[in-house]
């Protein structure tokens, strides 16, 4: 029989402690498998945020240096500089990447720092309840906006992909989503990718990835995997936002 499927090396034999239809336990699976496939796991240095995966030290079989909310980018940042052999990689959620660290990414994206950072995109901030996050789409109902995220209290949902895009320092931005097989394959490409303009010294790279939060979008895990595509991807458009030209392409 051929084997089609193993654990990956550097994904610690450990039980999820993520909701059933989380996309953060997806996400960890296509990190290991990069990690291991581009013999990365003695140089790979991660930073893990508050938030759901704040545990992600228990998973991912990689040296890691927990950060405060927001600070992955200056943390990730000093690490690199001290070690610029390592390949140092954040994980955010969009209320850390994009709210309470919006200073410290877009600082880091525009220095250029070589770092890679997986950011997920769930449309709220998922641990402490499903407040809103910058992401939330309009009309989305979260804890914070009861009655629906609204244009002329909340404003718009921020595209921080695009808006990093702008920066000289960025290298490669994708958006991608794993609420499919398809997707999942695409994103595990987009993460390699962004690990490779790191292993090339080309600059800031960043994979975003909408991921689904069935417990705070009060869904079943299947109801939200169709969320993904009938309402994020209409706000947030799959696809190469920057870069991605050069070796990184390489499968
Ligand atoms: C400076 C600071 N502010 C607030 C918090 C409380 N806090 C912990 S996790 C979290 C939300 C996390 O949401 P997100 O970053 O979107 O990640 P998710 O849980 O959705 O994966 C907040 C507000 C904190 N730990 N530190
Ligand atoms: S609350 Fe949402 S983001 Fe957090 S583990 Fe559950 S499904 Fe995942």
């Amino acid at each position: 029989m051929r084997k089609v499927y193993s654990r990956p090396r550097s994904l610690k034999k450990a039980a999820f402690h993520y909701c059933p239809g989380c996309g953060h336990s997806i996400v960890h699976r296509l990190i290991c498998e990069v990690i291991d496939e581009m013999h990365l796991q003695d140089r790979a240095i991660g930073i893990p945020p508050p938030g759901c995966s704040v545990f992600a030290y228990h998973y991912l079989d990689v040296d890691m240096a927990e950060s405060a909310h927001g600070r992955g980018a200056a943390v990730a940042t000093g690490i690199k500089r001290a070690y610029p052999d390592a390949i140092v990689f954040t994980y955010q959620g969009d209320g850390d990447l994009a709210a309470i660290g919006t200073a410290e990414t877009i600082h880091a994206a525009n220095r250029g720092e070589r770092i890679t950072a997986i950011f997920i995109n769930n449309a709220v901030y998922g641990m402490t309840g499903g407040q809103m996050a910058p992401t939330t789409l309009l009309d989305q109902k979260t804890t914070t906006t009861p009655y629906g995220r609204d244009l002329g209290l909340e404003g718009s949902p921020i595209r921080i992909s695009e808006m990093l895009a702008l920066l000289d320092g960025a290298a490669y931005i994708e958006r991608v989503a794993v609420n499919s097989p398809a997707n999942i394959r695409k994103a595990k490409k987009a993460i390699r990718r962004a690990f490779q303009t790191q292993v090339d010294g080309l600059g800031f790279a960043l994979v975003e990835i909408l991921s689904p939060c069935p417990t705070n979008w009060k869904m079943t895990p299947l109801e939200s995997w169709q969320w993904v595509d009938k309402e994020m991807t209409r706000v947030f458009p799959l696809g190469v936002i920057k870069g991605g030209t050069g070796s990184e392409h390489a499968d």
